[in-house]
């Protein structure tokens, strides 16, 4: 018998899919989210959470690595009759447990039949007039992971991965809303000053090490993205104090009331345009 860790990842996905629609009754999810660091709060806002469970209870998820990381599936009823999956439990690449970990959860809510997923994280800035406590949307990305979650012959085009509709659906929310393109980094060190300048100079706005892997898994099962970061600190060598882990959560929970609202309110407005 073939070892589980060397299933076809799309076919493991499809396991975890049956699992979630035995789990919760429900056979098709029109939309996904991933709620990272500081965005957790949006899953009480989106709807009527119907079934919550332990990620660990889906084939495929493992364990969070961080305590503060949910690691629960929501199955939530919107208002309007959608249904949203909400993972509250991402892998992070730094883990170590290999990028199809990493981007089990997009492919997994993909096969449950979402086509837009909403990407969330919180992040370093680079633009130095940004605040800890600022929502941003994604507008494109630099991996510089080495890595890619596709394997073989897979060309995938990257051209608008985060959708343009979106974002601009985003704006009509928040008008405010300020975008910039993410770099992800392996991490789980924050970066130099050095590489902050040379992220800066190579295009980058925000500084993270979760998101983009994901969203290329996500183009490549073809959904629809929307990438959002909350920045919670200035990136190392623009804020002159150094990261702290603690006040990154610390900004996190001071801004989660306003941007969970702000998304709950970008899901409503999604489906306003289907
Ligand atoms: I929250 O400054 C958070 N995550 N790479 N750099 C990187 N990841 C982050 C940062 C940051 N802040």
């Amino acid at each position: 018998m073939a070892s589980r860790k060397e299933e076809n990842p799309f076919a493991l996905a499809q396991r975890a899919a049956k699992d979630i629609a035995n789990l919760t009754g429900v056979t098709e999810h029109d939309i996904a989210l991933t709620l990272g660091s500081g965005w957790a709060q949006a899953a009480d806002l989106i709807g009527e959470t119907t079934h919550e469970f332990d990620a660990t209870a889906v084939t495929g998820f493992s364990k969070p690595a961080l305590a503060g990381h949910v690691g629960t599936i929501r199955s939530i009823l919107i208002p309007d009759g959608r249904r949203a999956l909400v993972i509250g439990a991402r892998t992070h690449y730094y883990e170590g447990r290999g990028v199809r970990s990493v981007v089990h959860s997009v492919r997994t809510a993909a096969a449950t039949g979402a086509k837009i997923m909403i990407l969330t994280n919180g992040a370093g800035g680079i633009k130095r007039h940004w605040r800890p406590g600022q929502p941003v949307l994604i507008s494109d990305h630099i991996n510089l992971t080495a890595d890619s979650p596709l394997e073989g012959a897979t060309f995938v085009d990257l051209t608008d991965l985060y959708s343009a509709r979106l974002r601009s659906i985003a704006r009509e929310v928040d008008p405010s809303l300020d975008e910039g393109v993410y770099v992800q980094f392996r991490g789980p060190h924050y970066e130099t000053p050095a590489e902050v300048k040379m992220a800066e100079t190579i295009g980058g706005d925000i500084v993270g090490m979760s998101t983009s892997l994901e969203a290329i898994a996500a183009r490549e099962a073809g959904m629809e993205i929307l990438g959002l970061s909350l920045i919670t600190n200035l990136a190392a060598g623009i804020q002159e104090t150094p990261l702290s882990h603690a006040e990154v959560v610390e900004a996190g929970k001071e801004a989660e009331s306003v941007i969970s609202k702000l998304l709950a309110d970008v899901v409503e407005a999604i489906g306003t345009r289907a």
